[in-house]
């Protein structure tokens, strides 16, 4: 068994809705969610004419391998409407995995931990609720420290907890 970080995001259509319907076929198809961060509106980071995020953070226990788990989301934001524009556009549901416990890995499909996780106020606000201690198997800090350390100024505030 694996714990698993996963970031849920969504800036189209009924961004609450989508990101529970997320969470519900992740318990489903990838393993239990033990945890359920707030969900946050945040400004939109890469690309800033588009529509504001709902982001959440999950923590799942899974009994998959890396890549089984991958395909799994990508079905889901299949299933749930995503089409793909551009890099960093909107969407109707975004699901990326941060972590795969401390598990370092870089393939041309997938790269553990996400590798710009520490950037991002928008993942690692959601990400330090649920899992401040958690040490970064590659910046050797917990994630409270990364998002303490974040230059990144986006905006992130509470939409539902
Ligand atoms: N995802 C991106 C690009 N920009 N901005 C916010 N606020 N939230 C996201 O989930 C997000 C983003 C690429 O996946
Ligand atoms: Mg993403
Ligand atoms: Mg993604």
């Amino acid at each position: 068994m694996a714990t698993i970080y996963l970031l849920l995001g969504a800036n189209l259509g009924d961004r609450l809705s989508t990101i529970q319907r997320a969470a519900t076929l992740i318990g489903e198809r990838v393993g239990a969610v033990t945890k359920g961060s707030s969900v946050y509106q945040t400004a939109p980071w890469g690309v800033e004419e588009q529509p504001a995020f709902l982001n959440q953070a999950l923590v799942v226990e899974t009994a998959l391998a890396p890549e089984e788990v991958l395909r799994h989301l990508l079905d889901i934001e299949h299933e749930l409407g995503r089409v793909r524009y551009e890099r960093w556009g909107a969407r109707d549901i975004d699901i990326d995995m941060l972590y795969y416990g401390h598990l370092v890995m870089d393939t041309a499909r997938l790269t553990l931990p996400h590798p710009r996780l520490h950037e991002r106020r928008f993942a690692l606000v959601p990400l330090a609720e649920i899992a401040p201690d958690f040490v970064h198997p590659v910046l050797g800090v917990e994630n409270a420290t990364l998002l303490k350390q974040c230059p990144d100024e986006g905006e992130v505030r509470l939409f539902s907890e």
